[in-house]
């Protein structure tokens, strides 16, 4: 080993790797990957899996691949960290092959158990780049922000669930914050270059959710336009390396089955549009209510797999009983779920609060379901669960101080300048171009914009 190890540096020295201390602005990407059954036997088989990086030099990286057989298991790898979740299979670099230069190879295998037959993986990828054997050069100028320049996407690549948490292309538990707009058929002008930009670079959010009303003038008076306008924020997301949250919002009716047919016409659509791209995480049912947990489950159990067909490996998010409060405004609890959970894998369980309505039995419910669901607050509120009324300064810290401690995301209703105590601007302000000063800003968007803005400890490596 510690001949390997010096054989490395050499190598390493050679490469002009001594040099590397960050990744550069906007890096060109690109890789191949060889792999071969070195041997089979009767329920199992030994894979070789050769990278080649032939991108800019990397330090840290993290292999994804899918095993197209539901019955393929990795059962113990080297020289690299293993994890698999259903079909996706990530290796981490051990310390010694973090570092890969230009041309460089590292090599991997594994042991796998199989049932029936046992084909190829598929989807090969490097840090979110697929494996193709051609390399993506950066975008000419490289401008600020954008998705390759140490932006949330750029650093953290695509998202998958991992255990109870949200993992980054490294394989590591991340919290990603940020703003949700209102609904876009009301609130469309708060949606611009500048408000954006605004979101990405002053307020520094990982994430945009995108609201997408059903009822109340929503997608059901349009589908195609609503699908279009969803899909531009999704680069106007992806352009400024934010995570788009695709959010389906049912509210009224509470039954999300009343839109079962209009969800799989949408999640098809969007789905199939936008399975190449690294940033879209789709949220199937903003807020159940008055409707038991399992006709929830049922509704998922028929969108996800319309998801999954045209994008197999992005998150998805299912939204909860009781206007999505894991069932507690209802009486309930998160065991209904625990004991009955969603049958499929890659998901995360929603929940919302607002600050100044939902206090301590919802935190001790939340404190606890964190160690037994994938949690994801993909809406709260800092006011009451009308929108409006005074904002509860204490209740949302003690809220997020929480879901930081649990690294649970989250989304804040709203960025926009509704004439309401939960948007984050004044009225008035998306008529103008300023969504910078603090003067455009409302009590609440000032307090959430001081805490989404804190620095991101996203883990590489
Ligand atoms: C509210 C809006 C308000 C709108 C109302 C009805 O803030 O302007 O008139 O919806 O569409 C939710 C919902 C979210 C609500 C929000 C505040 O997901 O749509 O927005 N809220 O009431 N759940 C709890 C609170």
């Amino acid at each position: 080993m510690k001949r390997l190890l010096a054989w490395l540096a050499t190598c390493a020295t050679a490469l002009g790797l001594t040099a590397l201390t960050g990744p550069p602005a906007a890096a060109a990407a690109g890789c191949s990957v060889d792999y071969t059954v070195t041997s089979q036997w009767q329920g199992g088989f030994q894979a070789a899996v050769k990278i080649t990086n032939l991108g800019d030099p990397v330090s840290g990286w993290a292999l994804t691949f899918t095993l197209p057989d539901s019955g393929q298991k990795v059962v113990q790898g080297w020289n690299a960290t293993w994890s698999q979740s259903g079909s996706k299979v990530t290796a981490t670099p051990a310390d010694w092959n973090r570092t890969l230069g230009t041309g460089a190879s590292t090599d991997l295998g594994f042991v796998g158990s199989f049932t029936g037959s046992n084909p190829k993986p598929t989807a090969f990828a490097l840090g979110g780049v697929s494996c193709t054997g051609s390399v993506e050069q950066p975008p000419p100028g490289g401008g600020e922000p954008g998705p390759g320049t140490g932006t949330p996407v750029g650093i953290n690549g695509k998202v998958h669930v991992c255990g109870v948490k949200l993992c980054n292309q490294y394989d590591r538990p991340i919290q990603l914050r940020g703003m949700s707009t209102h609904g876009i058929q009301w609130f469309g002008s708060c949606y611009n270059t500048a408000s954006l930009d605004a979101l990405a670079r002053d307020w520094k959010a990982d994430l945009l959710r995108i609201a997408m009303y059903v009822q109340e003038s929503g997608y059901e008076t349009d589908p195609a336009g609503f699908t279009q306008r969803v899909n531009g924020l999704v680069d106007q997301a992806e352009a400024r390396g934010m995570y788009a949250l695709i959010d389906f919002h049912t509210l009224t009716p509470g039954d999300p089955n009343y839109n079962l047919e209009r969800a799989k016409t949408f999640f098809a659509s969007v789905a199939a549009r936008n399975a190449n791209k690294t940033n879209v995480i789709y949220e199937i049912a903003n807020e159940p209510n008055g409707v038991s947990w399992t006709a929830i489950k049922n509704y998922a159990e028929q969108v996800i797999p319309v998801i999954r067909a045209a994008d197999p490996d992005a998150v998805v998010i299912v939204g909860t009983r009781g206007w999505s409060s894991l069932g507690v405004s209802d009486g309930s609890d998160e065991s209904e779920i625990v004991n009955n959970p969603v049958n499929a894998t890659n998901i995360m369980y929603a929940f919302h609060f607002y600050a100044a309505s939902h206090k301590d039995v919802y935190r001790t419910t939340v404190s606890r379901a964190a160690s037994r669901l994938p949690l994801f607050v993909t809406e709260f509120g800092t006011v009451t669960a009308t929108g409006g009324g005074a904002l509860d300064r204490a209740g949302t810290t003690a809220w997020l101080d929480l879901l930081d401690q649990l690294k649970i995301g989250y989304a804040n209703w709203t960025y926009s300048d509704a004439d309401e105590s939960s948007a984050a601007f004044r009225p008035g302000t998306c008529n103008g171009g300023d969504y910078s000063s603090s003067s455009v800003l409302t009590e609440s968007g000032a307090l959430i914009k001081s805490r989404v803005s804190s620095a991101d400890a996203f883990p590489t490596g």
